[in-house]
């Protein structure tokens, strides 16, 4: 399939320490998909659904142990420890390559080794990066065709060139004879998702899920890509990228960086409730951004997918997303009805009697336990949302208006304001603050700082990237171009634990007012934090019920943020020496506008 030297030699060095019993070469055609999915289906891994409610799908259930990313296993291997930064896992790229040699050889044993050539982005476009991952998961690879441009077209316009090398392994090799497991993995603390970012590389052993194991999204796209990115003057962001269009026709794109399960994916997808209003999807993750001729910041979705967390979407919360997993996606750790269907918590409707859950029991209400896992998640084909946008595969990418952060904060933050100018929007995303969610396992509860969602995901030094935030608006072929910077916040709840604000399309009252400040076109409040909006201005036609908390949703209580203050300065203290200047200075004028 290809005659690409380095390529070729890369695949054969793996082949003699994996040792798996055959090789193929995936051409990512749609023949080839089925009958991956039939042996998954023989094998007991995977199961059909029911052919009239959800043509060409599957669902799969992995081991309880593997549920989803492990962030404690996750390491960036560089060559000094100080360029991992205080808030990612480091080990020495040889010390880490020594261990995982041993645990790679003879990993692949009794196993099929894919090696699945992807671009993340467009194919041949020149923002577009090419990878190659060499896994022993099926599951792999049909994810991969559905989250990424893969198969014999990528080597194709590979030809000699260079490609990003990605080495996977469920670590779970088969003895002769021996029966395999539905859903192959390794032991936690023998897991390992290693980056070294100074040699573009990824070698991940012992997980087969989500972000363990798909390796262009969370491991290329974000850590291996944000390293890059610094190096090369340009952004890879977790972050969605959506399209807004105003009674009057005028269309803004906008990327939003919120932690992970924190409604990236549903704010991408919104359906306004305010008439006239249009939003189209672009992407639900992951952001690569670069300034145009013109002076614009440009972004491009470099997945092809959408990788979605399941329980409570729904027909009423997030319909585009339904839709989209209507056919020909994957499932995993949902439901399975007895009619074949998928099914979770929040679907909107019932859960049907001789459900089986995603830890293969029959479903019994008594026991407590959820159908579905919490991080359960879909694959689908972005192509398939009925809101994509025109442009979501221009390889030039969509001009950036704005940037939202945000996370679940039940008090302190209000719903929306807006910074300063640049350099106060970096202090705001460098704070970002969440309560902890489902998506990775064994986090503590409770709010955690999550620098720009990107606390997981960073490729170097926290501090050298915020320093990169900074030079971004330094360097701006025009600053007037810049996007504008908002803080939003669905999750504030009342004392007694309800939402203050009902979220999801009722989330286009908030955009209004955003879209309408990036053209200078409305009312601003300065507070210390920042400027919120007059109430006013908040469309509630159809809402008014929520009237009654706009004080409480837009508030900035001084003593809440003084707290919060004391818990920036512990977040700022992990990065030493590297926390640029330009913060420092505006986390003294945020004090200075407290006291
Ligand atoms: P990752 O894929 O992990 O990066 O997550 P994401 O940021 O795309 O999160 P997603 O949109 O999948 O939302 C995660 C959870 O938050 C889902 O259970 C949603 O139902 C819930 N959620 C999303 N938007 C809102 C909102 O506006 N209000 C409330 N209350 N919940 C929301
Ligand atoms: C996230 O956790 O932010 C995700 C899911 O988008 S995973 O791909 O598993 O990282
Ligand atoms: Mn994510």
């Amino acid at each position: 399939m290809t005659s690409n030297k380095k390529l070729l030699a890369w695949v054969e060095e793996w082949v003699a320490l994996c040792q798996p019993a055959s090789v193929y070469w995936v051409d990512g055609s749609a023949e080839e998909n089925q009958r991956l999915m039939d042996e998954m289906v023989a094998s007991g891994m995977a199961t059909k659904l029911n052919e009239e409610k959800q043509p060409g799908s599957y669902a799969f259930n992995s081991d309880p142990s593997d549920v989803a990313r492990v962030e404690n296993r996750t390491y960036i291997c560089t060559e000094n420890e100080g360029d991992a930064g205080p808030t990612n896992n480091w080990m020495a790229p040889s010390e880490m390559k020594a261990i995982l040699r041993e645990k790679y050889r003879g990993c692949m044993k009794g196993r099929t080794m894919y090696v699945i050539p992807f671009s993340m982005g467009p194919l041949g476009s020149n923002i577009a990066k090419i990878g190659i991952e060499i896994t022993d998961s099926a599951y792999v690879v049909v994810n991969m065709r559905i989250m990424t441009r893969m198969g014999k077209a990528v080597l194709d316009i590979l030809g000699e060139g260079d490609f990003i090398p990605c080495v996977h392994s469920v670590g779970s090799p088969l003895a002769e004879g021996q029966q395999d497991s539905k859903w192959p993995c390794a032991p936690i603390e023998e897991k390992y998702i290693s980056h070294f970012p100074e040699t573009a590389e990824i070698w991940s052993f012992g997980s087969g899920y989500g972000g363990n194991a798909l390796l262009g999204k969370k491991c290329l796209a974000l850590r291996i890509a944000s390293y890059m990115a610094k190096q090369e003057g340009w952004m890879a962001e977790h972050m969605l990228i959506m399209g807004i269009t105003n009674p009057k026709g005028v269309k803004k794109y906008i990327a939003a960086a919120f932690p992970s399960a924190c409604g990236k994916t549903n704010l991408a997808m919104l359906i306004p409730t305010i008439p006239g209003w249009k939003v189209e999807t672009v992407g639900d993750d992951i952001a690569w951004m670069k300034f145009g001729a013109d002076g614009q910041l440009y972004a491009i979705n470099p997945e092809a997918g959408f990788f979605g967390v399941a329980p409570f979407t729904s027909m009423a919360t997030n319909p585009n997303a339904m839709i989209s997993t209507k056919a020909n996606t994957v499932f995993t750790n949902v439901g399975i009805t007895p009619d074949g269907d998928i099914w979770w918590e929040g679907i909107g409707h019932d859960c049907p009697e001789g459900t089986i859950t995603w830890k293969n029991k029959v479903y019994d209400p008594a026991s407590g336990e959820p159908v579905a896992h919490p991080n359960a998640r879909f694959s689908a084909p972005a192509m398939q949302c009925p809101a994509i946008d025109a442009d979501w595969e221009n390889p030039a990418g969509v001009p950036i208006s704005a940037f939202l952060f945000g996370g679940r904060r039940p008090s302190t933050v209000p719903l929306v304001y807006q910074s300063l100018n640049w350099n106060h929007g970096v202090f705001m995303g460098s704070v970002v603050g969440s309560e902890v969610t489902a998506a990775a396992i064994g986090l503590k509860a409770g709010v955690r700082r999550d620098p720009f969602a990107m606390l997981p995901f960073c490729g170097y030094h926290m501090g050298d990237y915020f320093q990169h935030w900074i030079n971004i608006g330094k360097n701006a072929p025009d600053a007037t171009k810049l996007p504008k910077i908002f803080n939003v916040n669905w999750f504030r709840k009342s004392d007694s634990g309800k939402w203050l604000w009902p979220g999801f399309g009722e989330n286009m009252r908030v955009l209004e007012w955003i879209f309408n400040a990036c053209d200078n076109a409305v009312e601003t409040i300065e507070t210390p934090i920042g400027k919120v909006p007059n109430k006013k201005d908040i469309n509630l036609a159809g809402i008014e019920e929520v009237a009654a908390d706009m004080d409480e949703l837009l508030a900035v209580e001084k003593s809440k943020w003084l707290d919060e203050c004391a818990l920036i300065e512990e977040h700022y203290a992990n990065f030493g020496e590297r926390i640029p200047a330009e913060l420092v200075a505006e986390f003294e004028a945020l004090k200075a506008r407290l006291a």
